[in-house]
């Protein structure tokens, strides 16, 4: 009974905060909680959905946030190996990558290897997924789809930002 009360407390916090959702299920990284959503979206659909849900499209913003998302998804998918979308393209601009609030990107995780250093799409491919197996990024078109992963921010926190 006491649990009971517990649960339905912790889902009223939920409905109230809007981001209590990804740090019940998802991997939590200082002030935000990385969410994969198991279904399939084009880049668009999928930032749509995450606002949908109270929360936006993951946006690992240094090494730290990169290696806690990387780690997560891995674990989520293993032992598969897919691309899941983050909320990183370079749509207004060839090249100049921004994150999905507009912000400048200015930690990397590009895959490098001899047969296939990323990006390599160019003009045709401007929206960024990770792999789940090492969670280095690829360059992708926009209108593929595949699973994405959303952050929310933890209870309590107001604002985004660090
Ligand atoms: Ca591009």
């Amino acid at each position: 009974m006491r649990f009971f009360f517990l649960h339905v407390l912790g889902t009223e916090i939920c409905v109230v905060s809007l981001c209590f959702l990804g740090c019940e299920k998802g991997r939590r990284v200082g002030y935000k909680c990385y969410l994969v959503y198991n279904s399939y979206e084009d880049y668009a659909g999928a930032s749509r959905k995450c606002l949908e849900r109270g929360g936006r499209m993951a946006m690992p913003r240094d090494r730290k946030e990169q290696e806690a998302l990387a780690e997560y998804v891995k674990a989520f998918f293993q032992p598969g190996n897919w691309p899941v979308w983050l909320g990183i393209n370079d749509l207004r601009s060839e090249g100049m990558y921004l994150f999905d609030d507009g912000t400048r990107v200015s930690y990397f995780q590009w895959r490098k290897h001899f047969l296939s250093s990323q990006p390599d799409g160019g003009r045709r491919e401007n929206c960024v997924a990770m792999s789940s197996d090492d969670g280095d990024w690829w360059d992708h078109y926009c209108d593929r789809t595949m699973n994405y992963l959303c952050e929310h921010k933890h209870s309590h926190s107001n604002a985004w930002g660090h």
